[in-house]
């Protein structure tokens, strides 16, 4: 049986390349909701029903578990999915534990990288504070990573200015770590990486969900049943179009570099 990957977009596209490296005789299904991208900027209500209609669809195609590739999905609706199928389902949050971990005692901060959704949640607010030394992480929305990632916009000079604009007022040499709290992120890592100081830690909670999902098809007993393969889903449709297809694999193999 196959394993879902949900996001708004190409998001989760860096989740499922994590999943690919440690989990490579898996066959998948990737669906990415593209009618309602971006999530980010929405009322939470109408987000919930374009996930659970989402996840209904990938359901009856069957799916040995399900990993919400999408930290604004997960933080809206990951406990009410569990309650609904039986399946195992996986979400992924921002990586801030191991964020201000690494900060610790070095008078150095975090900065939290997200969409507007997932910052205004109860959810990121409980995560954070439920942390030892949590005054040291800010955080702000970059919904303009989102609209650029969709248009297939990776380029620095694009990029870089974008970022500086919206960080204008931050001062950038106070930040240890950044946390990609938004699975779009990992795609501009380079820019991120230009925009604050050399030895910045960028962290993203994508390989951590994709161990997670290793571990729990072995406790399952459900691993290894695949050859790698790959189903792509646009809003319900199979992805036949030859463009669109080479697209997504073209992404996956510059994630791999
Ligand atoms: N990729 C999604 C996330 O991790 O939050 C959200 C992108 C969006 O739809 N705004």
């Amino acid at each position: 049986m196959r394993i879902g990957f949900f996001d708004s977009g190409i998001g989760g596209m860096t989740v499922l390349q994590q999943a690919l490296r440690i989990l490579p005789n898996e066959d998948y299904i990737y669906y990415a909701d593209t009618l309602h991208v971006p999530y980010g900027e929405k009322q939470k209500e109408e987000v919930r029903e374009y996930i659970f209609n989402a996840v209904d669809f990938m359901a009856n195609q069957g799916i040995k578990a399900l990993v919400i590739a999408c930290n604004t999905a997960t933080s809206i609706v990951v406990d009410d999915l569990r309650k609904k199928y039986n399946f195992p389902i996986l979400g992924i949050e921002p990586a801030v534990k191991p964020a201000i971990q690494s900060c610790e005692g070095k008078q150095i901060k975090v900065l939290v990288l997200a969409t507007n959704l997932t910052l205004r949640e109860e959810k990121f607010h409980n995560l954070v504070k439920s942390i030892d030394h949590h005054d040291i992480v800010e955080s702000i929305p970059l919904p303009g990573l989102v609209q650029l990632a969709e248009s297939l916009e990776f380029r620095e000079e694009k990029v870089v200015p974008y970022l500086k604009e919206k960080l204008s007022s931050f001062d950038l040499k106070q930040y240890g770590s950044i946390v990609l709290g938004c699975t779009h992120f990992p795609y501009f890592e380079n820019s991120i990486k230009k925009i604050f100081t050399e030895d910045v830690n960028i962290i993203s909670g994508s390989i951590g969900t994709a161990k997670n999902l290793k571990r729990i098809l072995e406790a399952r007993n459900q691993i290894n049943d695949g050859t790698g393969d790959i189903l792509f889903f646009n809003s319900s449709c199979k992805v036949e179009n030859k463009e669109t297809l080479s697209n997504y694999k073209k992404l996956l193999v510059m994630l791999d570099r």
